[in-house]
């Protein structure tokens, strides 16, 4: 079928791009554009021609998915297509009644006239993915808006609405309703008063010191993305378009766009653009389900989780019941609401009324009989069955025929949680991450009766409160928890085996992590995964672990909350300094274990761990916690700090090659001390690293 319908209005040609979603410049949507002008040009009957876009976008850009094939390069290019329009023999006008985004509005530069709608989302957004305007887009918006304004677009790749370039050259028109109707008559008028063919290529730039700017903003972008590429040469495209005539900076952009398309920085973007919108499709649950309303919740605990929880839907515009125990209980816990958003008001990020707002959006009671017409209920309390019992067995009672029960349990069975109730299709997982209020990511822990619409309202609602939803199955952590436990067992490991706590956690945020294992472990409380611990050491008494965190724990070092962990604290300082304690601690321990220190270098430190989380991955891939390979990652870059521009655990691996993952595994079993069982490699790694293909396809 056709991406491009083709129709005459009078004597004006309409060529309506059609490729949904969002009219991606694909190869096929491309040919179509070039058929459509050579149809305009061959009829004398038709003076001019106007371009637009059928569904929700005018064009969101390139077809992302076609990068890296043979399909980007096939002609007709972008480059052919935006050539073709700025040569057309007849005036060619962009009709944009939504969004125009990278090669789309690199077109619409192309056209010798722009009506938008107001509202409608322009930008370039490709530095996102890790690239650059690679259609002329660098070399054109700069001749059409101030230089600041377009240096900031291309850079920050931030959409501006269309009525805010309102006085620049970008739009001739900006109209209210129907913009095709506009574009026909700006059109007519433009044959009229035979306005002939403007391009933007023949503009100036204008200003006043260009190249002091472009200096400026060369060094702010590469002391700002440190380990992206993209902002830089982003830059330098500009200062090509400034210093070299038209040809000359295409030339300069092009080479600076084929350069960045291939670094893994931006193919580790795309995944994670790719790898959102993928989570949110579960292939069991119709996209058409319909939903549950969600209009009011309820929270049980003011704690740090229930209180951030809390926050989520307030911040939402969704009114909270939010309920404990004891008066005083609730009153710290709104008391630490209260403190949150003063603390934005404080910096300029909302106003003092908004924080009145929002705090009346929070009703605290200390009864259950107040939260049961809540359309949805998030359990917060703390993390031990009979306690979630307790509570689960109460909700059952409460809540109104149709609420979704929800647990924010990190690691307990979510179907046990369910078999509290006589509803267990109405229970879900809602596993978030703390600072709840901060974290964009959100576990949907789908339990075995869960129903279809629970899921899909629970996903849905992911987006209502600007997180990244991801579904896991039920086991034991979830997705992200029973794999960091793999990486934490590593890290112990080495600590025995002789590097420092300090040298791991180095080594790790040197990769990119936000934070080592070490320094995290102080900020969430050691206490946490000691109370965990203890519970496997009953229940899995055939799994090994180190034992230095639980000597940690001994001490009463719980990280941060208690001045003191694997590292220690200042009084209400965040600065983990490094303790001789915990260094005779870890020398006596190796001498307990008669293990003679050895050093380890970073590069094996690193790699023990990610492929630590790897192996585990790859099992809960295959056991199908996880639905893909795509979904571990972005809850490793949204829960866990993983550096976005290596794009997760999975793609790292499948950027290393499976076979040399399997290969280094086998490396680290041959280290006589830690648990050479360990690094069996998973069945699934084992099989795909055999048939040299890869966990994202
Ligand atoms: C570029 O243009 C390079 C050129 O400079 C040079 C070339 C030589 N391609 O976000 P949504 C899919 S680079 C392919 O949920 P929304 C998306 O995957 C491009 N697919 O909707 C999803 O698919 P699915 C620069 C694309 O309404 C569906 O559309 N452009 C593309 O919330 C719906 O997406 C960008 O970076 C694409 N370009 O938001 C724009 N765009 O249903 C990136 C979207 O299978 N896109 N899809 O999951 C966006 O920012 C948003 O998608 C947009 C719509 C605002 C357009």
């Amino acid at each position: 079928m056709s991406q491009t319908q083709y129709a005459t209005h009078g004597d004006v040609a309409v060529i309506t791009m059609n490729n949904p979603p969002v009219n991606g410049l694909g190869h096929g949507l491309r040919t179509g554009i070039v058929e459509g002008l050579r149809r305009a040009q061959a009829d004398s009957a038709v003076k001019a021609i106007v371009i637009t876009g059928a569904g929700k976008a005018f064009s969101g850009g390139a077809d992302i998915r076609e990068f890296n094939t043979p399909a980007a390069l096939a002609e007709p290019s972008l480059h052919t297509v935006i050539r073709a329009i700025e040569g057309s023999a007849k005036p060619v006008v962009a009709a944009i009644h939504s969004v125009a985004m990278g090669g789309g509005l690199e077109l619409a530069l192309g056209c010798h006239f722009r009506v938008a709608a107001t509202g409608a989302q322009i930008a370039l957004p490709e530095v996102k993915l890790g690239i650059l305007p690679g259609a002329g887009g660098t070399q054109r918006l700069p001749r059409v808006v101030p230089l600041e304004m377009a240096t900031n677009m291309i850079v920050s790749g931030a959409p501006v609405k269309s009525e805010k370039f309102k006085g620049t050259k970008l739009f001739d028109e900006i109209v209210e309703g129907d913009v095709t109707e506009a574009a026909l008559a700006f059109a007519r008028k433009a044959v009229a008063e035979n306005r002939g063919l403007p391009k933007v290529r023949d503009l100036k730039i204008e200003h006043e010191d260009a190249e002091a700017f472009l200096q400026f903003s060369l060094n702010t972008a590469k002391s700002v993305a440190k380990n992206f590429p993209a902002p830089a040469a982003c830059v330098e495209a500009i200062q090509a378009a400034v210093r070299l005539p038209f040809e000359q900076g295409m030339a300069r952009e092009r080479e600076l766009f084929l350069h960045l398309v291939q670094t893994p920085e931006s193919k580790a973007l795309r995944h994670a653009f790719f790898g959102e919108r993928a989570a949110s499709k579960v292939p069991d649950v119709p996209a058409d389900t319909p939903l549950r309303a969600i209009k009011s919740a309820a929270v049980i605990g003011a704690g740090t989780m229930g209180g951030g929880i809390a926050m989520n839907f307030v911040n939402a515009g969704i009114p909270v019941k939010l309920l404990e125990m004891k008066q005083e209980a609730l009153d710290r816990g709104l008391a630490t609401i209260r403190k949150n958003y003063e603390n934005s008001a404080r910096k300029g990020r909302m106003t003092m009324d908004d924080v009145e707002k929002r705090m009346s959006l929070i009703a605290p009671t200390l009864s259950y009989d107040d939260i049961g017409q809540a359309d949805i209920v998030v359990e917060a309390v703390f993390e031990d069955m009979p306690v979630k019992e307790q509570v689960f067995r109460k909700l059952d009672e409460v809540m109104k025929p149709g609420a979704i029960l929800a647990t924010n349990t990190s690691t307990l069975d979510v179907n046990q949680i369910a078999a509290f109730t006589r509803r267990p299709q109405d229970v879900i997982g809602t596993h978030f991450f703390s600072p709840a209020n901060v974290m964009k990511l959100l576990e949907i822990v789908r339990g075995e009766k869960t129903a279809k619409d629970v899921l899909a309202t629970t996903l849905a609602l992911s987006k209502t409160i600007r997180k990244t939803g991801v579904v896991s199955g039920v086991c034991d952590g979830f997705i992200g928890n029973r794999m960091i436990e793999q990486y934490s067992r590593q890290a112990g490991y080495m600590v025995e085996e002789g590097a420092s706590p300090q040298q791991v956690d180095r080594a790790i945020e040197k990769f990119g992590f936000a934070m080592g294992p070490f320094r995290m472990s102080d900020l969430a409380g050691n206490d946490v995964g000691w109370y965990i611990r203890k519970r496997r050491y009953v229940e899995r008494p055939d799994m090994k672990y180190p034992k230095i965190a639980d000597k940690i724990c001994e001490l009463g070092r719980f990280g941060q909350k208690t001045g003191a962990g694997f590292y220690r604290y200042e009084p209400g300082k965040r600065d983990a300094i490094p303790d001789p304690v915990v260094d005779k601690l870890i020398e006596e321990h190796r001498k307990e274990l008669g293990l003679e220190p050895r050093k380890l270098s970073d590069d094996e430190i690193v790699h023990r761990l990610i492929f630590a989380l790897v192996n585990e991955g790859a099992k809960i891939l295959e056991e199908g916690i996880a639905m893909r390979a795509s979904d571990i990652d972005m809850i490793y870059l949204t829960g866990y700090g993983f550096p976005l521009f290596r794009g997760g655990p999975m793609l790292y691996a499948d950027q290393c090659g499976l076979y040399n993952v399997v290969n280094r595994m086998k490396d680290f079993a041959a280290n006589p001390h830690g648990d050479p069982s360990f690094w069996t490699p998973a069945p699934l790694l084992a099989k795909l690293a055999a048939d040299g293909k890869s966990f994202n396809g």
